[in-house]
């Protein structure tokens, strides 16, 4: 390719160095002769080695000044994507969001393994009482139990009657005075009345209670205090000869009031054994300190606590 370009580079310049040779032949035959066209040179009829290098240098075309510059050419295809960069640094932390609707209420756990026994709690506080039940059926009988000790029981009782009188009280005319400083009644001596008649205790142990009273309806002038006094014995016979000391209770009243209407009045209980066969009670009454006679009732009871078997 470049030997080519050469040789029709060559053959140009031979053809131009014709031209001129002939021009300048006819010139310097000073005729005015025609212009010699290449086509009137016949092939391989002059080289470039038939030319000087003077004259083949006067020939060179000269250089000329630079064209204007072209027009822009089409946009060129895309190039390729380039290789990935490097990771650039962490952003900044950003703020914080609003926060979200509440969520659905999840499905329920499986039952869990079964735990350790705890300690036992303390004793809560008594609950309030509950209502009373219906009344169960009756039982079966029980046993017959032993026997019980004997109760009490009223053996005796006694009260002075009415006396017509003395307006029907319940008193006694008679009872007689004795000195202050006595120990009256005495069996076989001073021994005064009976408010109440003598009764017999079978073996045993009694309560005996009474209560006296002692009237002045005379209105009697002692010159001082008058007091009643009862005595109690146990005797083997209901008379009271038969009594002996001590005895088995006393009752003394105060000074008996000197209105002739109201009472000096007492009461006493005693606890009686009664020994073996049984005995009589027997009581006297008499007025201490008093003169001449005076008026007194009185009423006993009597109870059992215990046989003497
Ligand atoms: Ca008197
Ligand atoms: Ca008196």
């Amino acid at each position: 390719m470049a030997k080519n370009g050469w040789l029709r580079r060559k053959s140009f310049w031979v053809s131009v160095a014709i031209v001129a040779a002939l021009v300048g032949a006819a010139a310097a035959n000073g005729s005015a002769r025609a212009l010699i066209t290449g086509a009137q040179i016949k092939a391989h009829t002059i080289t470039a080695r038939e030319l000087s290098a003077s004259l083949i240098d006067s020939l060179r075309g000269k250089k000329g000044d630079r064209g204007a510059a072209g027009q822009q050419g089409e946009r060129g295809d895309q190039g390729g994507q380039g290789e990935r960069g490097d990771q650039g640094a962490q952003g900044q932390r950003g703020e914080k969001g609003v926060q979200g609707e509440r969520g659905d209420q999840g499905a329920q756990g499986q039952r869990g393994d079964e735990g350790q026994r705890g300690d036992q709690g303390i004793q809560g506080v008594q609950g309030v009482q509950g209502q009373r039940g219906d009344q169960g059926e009756q039982g079966v009988e029980g046993e017959r139990g032993g026997q019980g000790a004997p109760g009490e029981s009223l053996v005796y009782r006694a009260i002075t009657p009415p006396d017509p009188a003395h307006l029907n009280l319940d008193v006694v005319d008679g009872v007689p005075s004795a000195a202050t400083t006595s120990a009256d009644p005495l069996p076989g001596s001073n021994e005064g009345v009976a408010l109440v008649d003598p009764f017999h205790l079978d073996a045993g142990t009694y309560l005996v209670s009474s209560t006296v009273g002692f009237f002045d309806l005379d209105n009697n002038d002692s010159g001082g205090p008058e007091y009643g006094v009862m005595k109690t014995w146990l005797c083997s016979s209901s008379n009271v000869t038969s009594c002996q000391e001590p005895s088995v209770g006393s009752l003394w009243t105060a000074d008996i009031p000197d209105d002739a209407t109201n009472g000096a009045q007492q009461s006493g209980t005693i606890l009686l054994d009664v020994p073996t066969g049984g005995d009589w009670v027997v009581s006297r009454a008499v007025v201490r300190g008093g003169t001449g006679t005076y008026q007194a009732g009185a009423n006993v009871i009597v109870t059992q606590l215990a046989d003497g078997s």
